[in-house]
């Protein structure tokens, strides 16, 4: 007995060190079988089922498969010398388990999945659940495939690789297989922006011909340059991602046909709940049906918390015709190390904004192709702006992601609640307390995007609730099936602690004393050659941490309150100057755009802001050119909406780089069929503070647009900025009015005769068109713009303003209101307590109530009439007026006790006028 057990031990030793390839574990009380040995399992269209207490074992490659149902067990053989191919109409693991390779002991042999089912009339249906046709379905089982492990699944170049050349140096050594097919990434721009033909994108593949360490050595010479190399500070390497795998899952060759009915209708893996799923080193080949709802490379449906333990990694999913991986209805899954190339709308793809807990970790997308040629080629509308990172819910990790040639990097798409989708009649309340657009940021850090059409990372324009009530629950919205209404919509992020807090009445607790605003921290980010912007952020409590951007047209922006950008990098042009950006409608290069507030910058190096765009303005076929000066911080064209007069640059470095450039605020066209140069106000009253003199060399200064309503004896031009700066004696707060009638008649014309103008004393004026409403023709009741207000400290700029109506209508009920932000640190501008400037106003004829308001408590507090301007001057009171026929001056003052009572929105006070008592 013991010298047997001992001979058994060495055989077994001797084996195991002679083959790579281990015995097939076999799960424990079943009965094992082997294909080879089932003859009616070996007949073209046959119908298999691997029977419950059965394990398959896949010892050949049988003829092609009507249908294969899993309820036992199936495990590719591990032994076998021979590749295995399954080929069948489609595959459904039916509370059963298919295995090739497990974890502990991959698959090292060659294996194919080949999904093949042509009849457009097919559609796998189990239980009510419609998985369509080509489908590998998972239902109550696990899939499991672990294909020969290597070095890495993408690496970077080391070195910038020349057009024609036929080796690339990586940043590490890798073990890649000769005849592998590899992607290395572009690092050009892309897209219509920079001249090139978003059909021919610059990420191109190749294959291995030999490796050696880090040096592969290619087939043919490489068709494009790319860069591997820090750019001027920025690391601008190239991707170099591995596209072949030992185990491919992939379609029939008649979805690569064009001349076949089934071209891009290609096989699909639907993960459902109650299964499990873990891939490792496999490559998805032509998956996702094209237009299709539901049928995607790799798609787990509905499996919510018990993704936990499921995985992608290290697998590739590439020419694929519907998306990448969809997650849906699912949480807690590992998403790493995966590479997608060529792939046909968004790409990772987070579907309801339910999902949650899901880790996307270091994934490469390369070319996220838009589908866009009609409308009913799009899933949703946003598909023909493909993301390469659809993220619809921030309680995700995501960190170390590439996004390459997509139209969007990341897309935080986030909708006001849960959009369900195929939920049929489940219970939905869980939805109800998911509030995407106000969840904690869970982590999204060290990410890349480079060479997109337009955006690095996107936060803005989220999922829109058109077809179910924000209120509702979401069972009342679940069963819709028309993703191809689901557009998108401005959107703030605006993080909470409690996200779903409400308070007394019923509503979301906004309060930040109450339900306390949650810092949303976007760090480490690179981002270049991009075709618009590196960073676009809206909504409050954004961080933009230590980013490094480059050659991107703007680098970033933030439509937003609170949000800020510290340190980094921000480059112009740096030396990879592979491709520059081109397009028509670019502004000049600029670093960091001012746009609302309250938004800055600090600690933040830019570089190389020099030199000049031409910009092409036109008024319906009239076009003149502008030349702008590159610049670090300019302000967002052609945007009505305001900017604060306390949004910030501190201590910024400038390296080769034009400081400021500011455009001359043109008077608009009111072209409809062009109205670039249409009514934006926004622009026309651009200023930023300079706390520190980083920017100015005098600390308190402000900088400001080239607008005599703006400047005094206090400012002088600096031509190469077209902007002036102003001395800390000028004192900028933001003046509001606007038409509070229920039905509101225009303050101004639509036209470019009759704008709203603010003159100061009886000198210089503004005009302002008003922020649009719906339209150039709907009349704008709402108006914004700085103005030098007297600082509390000094009698200087004591000026008296008069507003001017553009129109012979008076309102009935108006809103004036004075705005100051607070500066980093807290405080606000010196001399902002006790500031204050008289405004004169319009009214109708007839008496008018006067009532200060206080914008936290919403107290009306009744204005007394004085007699003289000078009294109002002199006013203590802070709730006087003075009326001079059918103008109401009113003196718009701020105490320190205001100040210190300042929230989120700074410091603010606010007067009614009404011509009914109480303004009722
Ligand atoms: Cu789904």
């Amino acid at each position: 007995m013991k010298s047997s057990l001992s001979l058994g031990i060495a055989v077994a030793l001797a084996l195991a060190a002679c083959s790579q390839r281990p015995a097939n574990p076999v799960p424990p009380g079943t009965q094992v079988v082997k294909w080879s040995e089932k003859p009616e399992w070996n007949q073209v269209g046959a119908q298999v089922t691997i029977p419950q207490g059965t394990t398959a074992i896949l010892d050949q490659s049988p003829p092609a498969l009507r249908s294969l149902t899993i309820e036992g067990n199936l495990i590719f053989d591990r032994t076998a010398k021979e590749k295995l191919v399954l080929q069948s109409d489609w595959i459904m693991v039916h509370g059963g388990r298919l295995e090739v390779g497990t974890a502990d002991q991959p698959f090292t042999g060659q294996a194919e999945i080949v999904l093949t089912s042509n009849n457009p009339q097919d559609n796998l249906e189990h239980m009510g659940m419609k998985m369509g046709a080509k489908a590998l379905a998972v239902m109550g089982g696990v899939v499991e495939m672990n294909g020969r492990p290597l070095s890495s699944s993408w690496t970077r170049l080391a070195s910038t690789a020349t057009k024609g050349a036929t080796a690339i140096t990586l940043a590490q050594p890798v073990d890649w297989p000769v005849g592998a097919e590899i992607v290395i990434t572009s690092t050009d721009h892309y897209g219509w922006a920079a001249g090139i033909n978003p059909a021919n994108p610059r990420s191109e593949k190749a294959i291995v011909k030999a490796v050696n360490g880090s040096s592969v050595e290619l087939e043919r010479p490489l068709g494009f340059a790319h860069w591997g190399a820090e750019a001027s500070g920025v690391p601008e390497y190239a991707e170099v991602g591995l596209l072949s795998r030992n185990i491919v899952v992939r379609s029939d060759e008649k979805a690569k046909d064009p001349a076949s009915a089934s071209y891009q209708k290609g096989g699909h893996v639907m993960i459902m709940a109650g299964s499990q799923a873990r891939f490792n080193w496999v490559e998805f080949r032509n998956m996702g049906q094209k237009s299709t709802f539901g049928r995607y490379p790799v798609h787990f449906h509905q499996v919510s918390d018990q993704g936990e333990g499921s995985y992608l990694k290290n697998s590739s999913i590439r020419e694929s015709f519907n998306r990448c991986l969809v997650i849906h209805g699912t949480n807690k899954l590992l998403v790493e190390n995966n590479v997608a190339f060529d792939t046909l709308g968004h790409c990772f793809f987070l579907e309801e904004g339910s999902e949650t807990k899901n880790t996307l970790r270091g994934n490469l997308a390369v070319l996220v192709r838009p589908l866009k040629s009609s409308p009913e080629e799009r899933l949703i509308p946003s598909d023909n702006e493909p993301s390469a990172f659809w993220i619809t819910n921030p309680d995700n990790t995501i960190v170390g992601n590439v996004a390459v040639e997509a139209a969007v990097g990341f897309w935080y798409a986030l909708p006001y609640r849960p959009i369900p989708f195929g939920r049929g009649t489940q219970d939905l309340t869980w939805m109800d307390s998911i509030y995407p657009r106000r969840t904690p940021l869970a982590g999204f850090e060290g990410n890349v995007a480079h060479s997109n059409m337009s955006n690095g990372l996107f936060v803005d324009s989220g999922l829109k609730s058109n077809l179910c009530a924000n209120t509702a629950s979401r069972n009342t919205c679940k069963d819709h099936n028309a993703p191809a209404q689901l557009d998108d919509e401005t959107t703030g992020f605006d993080p909470r602690q409690n996200p779903s807090l409400t308070n007394s009445s019923g509503n979301l607790e906004n309060d930040p004393s109450k339900n306390p605003r949650v810092w949303a921290e976007f760090k480490d980010f690179v981002a270049y050659k991009n075709g618009v912007r590196g960073v676009w952020l809206r909504g409050t409590y954004h961080k933009l941490v230590n980013p490094k951007l480059a050659d991107n047209a703007i680098g970033a922006t933030f439509a937003s309150n609170l949000s800020y950008l510290e340190g980094g990098l921000i480059v112009g042009e740096s030396t990879n100057n592979l491709t520059k950006i081109s397009g028509l409608w670019i502004t000049g290069l600029v670093g960091f755009e001012h746009y609302d507030g309250h938004v800055g910058a600090s600690g933040t190096v830019f570089r190389n802001f020099s030199g000049t765009h031409p910009r092409e303005v036109y008024c319906g076929s009239a076009k003149t050119t502008i030349t702008t000066r590159n610049a670090a911080i300019g302000t967002l064209r052609w945007t009505s909406f305001g900017l604060s007069g306390q949004n910030f640059i501190q201590n910024v470095t400038f390296d080769n780089a034009n400081p400021v450039n500011y455009d001359d605020p043109l008077e608009p066209c009111f072209d409809p069929a062009n109205d670039r140069e249409d009514p934006h106000d926004g622009y026309r009253s651009a200023v930023f503070y300079d706390p520190m003199g980083s920017v100015t060399g005098s600390a308190g200064s402000s900088v400001v647009v080239k607008n005599d309503f703006l400047v005094n004896a206090n400012c002088s031009l600096n031509s190469s900025w077209n902007a002036y700066i102003c001395n800390p004696g000028n004192l900028y707060a933001t003046l509001s009015i606007s038409n509070e009638q229920a039905s509101p008649v225009a303050l101004a014309g639509t036209d470019l005769s009759s704008p709203l103008t603010i003159t100061r004393d009886a000198g210089p004026q503004t005009k302002l068109w008003g922020t649009p409403r719906d339209g150039l023709n709907v009349p704008n009741t709402y108006f914004e713009s700085r103005l030098i207000a007297k600082r509390g400290d000094s009698s200087a700029n004591d000026y008296t303003y008069r507003v001017h109506f553009g129109t012979l209508n008076r309102s009935a009920k108006l809103r004036v209101g004075l705005n100051y932000r607070r500066l980093p640190g807290g405080s606000f501008p010196a001399g902002t307590a006790g500031s204050w400037v008289i405004v004169g106003v319009p009214v109708p004829s007839g008496p008018v109530w006067v009532y200060r308001n206080y914008y936290f408590s919403e107290q009306y507090n009744k204005s007394t009439p004085l007699s003289s301007l000078d009294a109002l001057r002199a006013d203590t009171s802070g709730k006087a007026f003075y009326r001079e026929g059918d103008v109401v001056y009113l003196k718009l003052s701020l105490s320190q006790q205001d100040l210190d009572k300042a929230g989120d929105y700074g410091a603010s006070v606010n007067y009614h006028l009404c011509s009914t008592l109480e303004c009722k």
